[in-house]
């Protein structure tokens, strides 16, 4: 699996929506860290990375973008725009993003601190360690 597209429940009414996020059956781990990126230039890209160990889940709450994923051995693009499905990427998966529209808002729930040595961003580092698995 490359990545799930998680379909938030919605609770809906005359006043608007609502999701609300907890550990078991709609979402796959414990968080550990929030963080949120906006006002990113449309022709930007982000990421440019994998990761060893960390699992995430990425959701873009306002406006619009694409993420790229790449097993190493195909590539997948995700468009995201809707805040009710979360894009979960699990393992070592090389990941940009870009295509980011003017109010695009995203955020991403992990499940590890913030820590360096989990990134490999180096694309033939990330292939050897592909290759490893
Ligand atoms: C990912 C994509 C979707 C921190 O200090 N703490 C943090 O928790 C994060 C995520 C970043 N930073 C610092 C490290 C850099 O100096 O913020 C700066 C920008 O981080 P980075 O260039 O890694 O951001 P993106 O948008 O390329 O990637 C981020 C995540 O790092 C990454 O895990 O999967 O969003």
């Amino acid at each position: 699996m490359m990545y799930d597209l998680l379909n938030f429940k919605t609770h809906g009414n005359y006043a608007g929506n609502l999701v609300a996020l907890e550990k078991g059956e709609e979402f796959p781990f414990d968080i550990k860290r929030v963080y949120y990126i906006w006002g990113t230039d449309r022709d930007a890209v982000r990421g440019r990375h994998a990761h060893r160990k960390l699992e995430q889940v990425v959701i873009c709450t306002s406006g619009s973008c694409d993420f790229i994923l790449d097993d190493g051995k195909e590539r997948a693009t995700v468009h995201l725009d809707n805040p009710a499905q979360g894009l979960y990427i699990k393992g070592c998966i090389w990941r940009e993003f870009t295509n980011f529209s003017a109010d695009c808002v995203v955020i991403v729930l992990a499940s590890e601190h913030y820590d360096e040595s989990d990134y490999i961003r180096d694309y033939q580092t990330f292939l050897n360690a592909r290759a490893d698995l």
